[in-house]
């Protein structure tokens, strides 16, 4: 039999002959492979690594020792991959970064192929640049069995773990809801903590969007719900009001996104909510709207827009110049296997800044229909990873939609202006809240209008973008001397690993990491 791997590589390498064209509208790149399918990603912090996290399934061209597995480390350098070892199936999980730079991946789905179930797992990847981390368990597990929960890192630093089911569900129902949140490192008692909305929102409420917001409490929405979780006394504060249009949870998949948090405004945060479906029948429609909430303000609302066209299972990723981009997805039928169709290939760039009606550009569409378990996120390089899609339940190089292995790189089009991108030469590796510091850069232009954000490109899954966060930094530039303050407080920005960026009349540096903590 011949593998998939060898099965797609060459119609990929044609494919990607296409690349390069209208580089105004940005442009695709066919980088390499990805070894496993991509259904989740997260950067490795302090490196230019990403991980790729799959499935336990039947097929795999990646082993150790002959034995398949089902995570990589994937090199932005090399475009080269390297396998880790699957200690627990990590198919539907989640995850997010530790304060002190290891990532954690955690919940997941039934034993497989001799690898044990990963439902109530936690597993721990210490980042490194010399080839020898992999994965480890953490010797507790989860209180409670978690299929597709979401987990947002709060103002101290703790993991906040929220919902899923207890098994695999096309649609969730009570039987398999897992209304409760929990803590890691746990907190007190600690344990399962049952959560009344996770009720309230059936059946639209797995990988529900938890957003951080300044003011240490939670911003979290399900179905067409949302509220305000107070972080101090762990219950609901406040009924956000519902917003218009259909669910946009799983299997009615839109995405959501905390934009730019900005000391200019004093940090004021706004969500956006953007696609979703209106069914679950197959000739379901993807929804064009979007939704713009502030939820700090005295009288909350949803400020809606509409894209050019619909979409289900968007992902919403952050730029490294603070603009948005929704791509990836469709416009028919819903999230799960093989209820998906008409890819949306055209992506939108959204400018959170620009007037409503004035927010969207369309760009350069890829060749590359991105489908169920497909990740998009911006990498250090300031460009956008774009990898995956596999709406199969084994993997297949057949049928409308193939499993598909190629990893692209957008650039965006404010790469194209002309202006080199700026250089940081040199920047602290740590920075404490609000703590003055300086980095030395080398502009490219006479009038350099220059300013700096820090960035977490977040654990990406199921167009579930978790923790993902880019604060905007007080920037002082005089004589060439580029001054910046680090964010005030954990509630702006929550301790641990970031990209930072400098930007030069709009266009932004390569990263550097920088750990954010202390006092
Ligand atoms: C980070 O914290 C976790 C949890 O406390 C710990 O197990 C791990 O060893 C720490 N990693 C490093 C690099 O210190
Ligand atoms: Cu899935």
């Amino acid at each position: 039999m011949k593998s998939l791997y060898t099965n797609l590589f060459p119609i990929l390498a044609a494919a990607s002959l296409v690349a390069g064209q209208s580089a105004k509208l940005g442009q695709w790149d066919f980088v390499g492979h990805s070894g496993v399918s991509t259904m989740h990603g997260i950067l490795s912090p302090g490196t230019n690594k990403v991980l790729f996290i799959e499935r336990v399934e039947l097929a795999t061209e990646v082993t150790i020792n002959g034995k398949p597995t089902y995570t990589v480390e994937y090199d932005l350098d090399t475009n080269t991959i390297r396998p880790l070892t699957t200690i627990s199936n990590t198919f539907c999980s989640a995850g997010g970064y530790l304060m002190n730079g290891t990532v954690m991946n955690l919940g997941g789905a039934e034993s497989s192929q001799q690898v044990d179930q990963g439902f109530n797992k936690i597993r721990m990847f210490t980042p490194c640049n010399d080839a020898k981390c992999d994965w480890w368990a953490n010797n507790a597990d989860l209180s409670v069995l978690r299929w597709y929960p979401s987990v947002e890192q709060l103002a101290d630093g703790t993991l906040f773990v929220l919902g899923g089911a207890n098994k695999g569900v096309a649609v969730n129902d009570a039987a398999t809801n897992v209304p409760s949140y929990e803590l890691f490192p746990p907190k007190g008692k600690g344990g399962a903590i049952p959560i009344d909305f996770l009720t309230e929102t059936l059946p639209y409420n797995l990988y529900p969007s938890v957003h951080l917001l300044p003011d240490s409490n939670l911003f979290i929405m399900a179905n067409v719900k949302s509220i305000i979780f107070d972080t101090t006394t762990f219950s609901k504060k406040v009924d956000l009001p519902v917003i218009p249009g259909p669910p946009r949870h799983y299997p009615l998949t839109g995405g959501s996104v905390i934009l730019p948090l900005d000391p200019a405004n004093n940090y004021e945060p706004e969500i956006l909510v953007c696609g979703g479906a209106d069914s679950l029948k197959a000739t379901s429609k993807g929804e064009n709207t979007c939704g713009r909430i502030k939820p700090l303000d005295k009288t909350p609302m949803w400020y809606m827009e509409e894209m050019p066209f619909g979409r289900l299972m968007p992902d919403i990723a952050l730029l490294s110049d603070g603009e948005v981009m929704i791509l990836n997805g469709c416009l028919k039928g819903t999230a799960g296997f093989g209820k998906g169709t008409d890819p949306v290939l055209t992506p939108i760039l959204y400018n959170p800044t620009a007037k409503k009606g004035a927010r969207m550009t369309q760009l350069q569409p890829s060749y590359i229909p991105r489908m169920y378990h497909s990740i998009a996120f911006t990498v250090p390089s300031g460009q956008l990873l774009v990898s995956g899609s596999n709406p199969n339940k084994n993997p297949t190089g057949e049928g409308p939609f193939p499993t598909d292995f190629r990893v692209e790189i957008f650039t965006p089009p404010f790469f194209f202006t002309g202006q080199p991108q700026p250089l940081i030469k040199q920047a602290p590796g740590e920075i404490k809240y609000g703590q003055k510091f300086e980095v030395e850069i080398e502009t490219y232009s006479d009038k350099p209008k220059v300013s700096a954000n820090i960035l977490n490109s977040g654990f990406v899954t199921h167009s579930t973008h978790m923790s993902q966060r880019q604060i905007w930094l007080e920037t002082e530039y005089k004589n060439g001397k580029l001054s910046l303050t680090a964010p005030p407080n954990g509630g702006v920005a929550p301790p641990g690993p970031y990209l930072m960026f400098v930007v030069e009349n709009g266009v932004p540096s390569k990263a550097v990491w920088i750990m954010l903590g202390g006092k």
